[in-house]
């Protein structure tokens, strides 16, 4: 009995985590689920940057519930690594997928397209 209590609780909180996540990519136009500590991460932030680009960093190893979300995404996504960047509510994928983009010139079209970044006055 308290075996299935247990599991009710754990898969309860699987689907709030992950009703957060998907709140999270729905709410903001890029978000970058992160680690602090990941240089993958960190190069994707500074490409962001380096664009121009409003984004919204959720650092999973300094959030409380970082693990079940970082599994929440995985079932999401098939993606278990970080940084997992989604645009416009769409999953972009990680570092190499987002600078891939970048090098055949689509990131920014997309990210304007989200209203990420400000569209280039005539
Ligand atoms: N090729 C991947 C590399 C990403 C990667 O290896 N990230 C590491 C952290 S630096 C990771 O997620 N490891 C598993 C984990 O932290 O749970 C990308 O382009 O994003």
């Amino acid at each position: 009995m308290a075996v299935n209590k247990a599991k009710e609780v754990v898969s309860t909180n699987s689907v709030v985590v992950s009703d957060k996540a998907k709140e999270l990519v729905s709410t903001n136009s890029v978000v970058v689920f992160s680690k602090t500590y990941c240089p993958f991460c960190v190069s994707v932030k500074q490409l962001l940057d380096q664009l121009g680009a409003k984004y919204k960093a959720v650092e999973l190893d300094t959030e409380k519930d970082g693990a079940d979300m970082q599994s929440a995404l995985f079932e999401w996504t098939g993606q278990r690594t970080v940084p997992n960047v989604f645009i416009g509510g769409n999953h972009i994928g990680g570092c190499d997928s987002t600078k891939a983009l970048h090098n055949e010139g689509k990131l920014v079209p997309l990210l304007t397209d989200a209203g990420a970044v400000a569209q280039a006055s005539a």
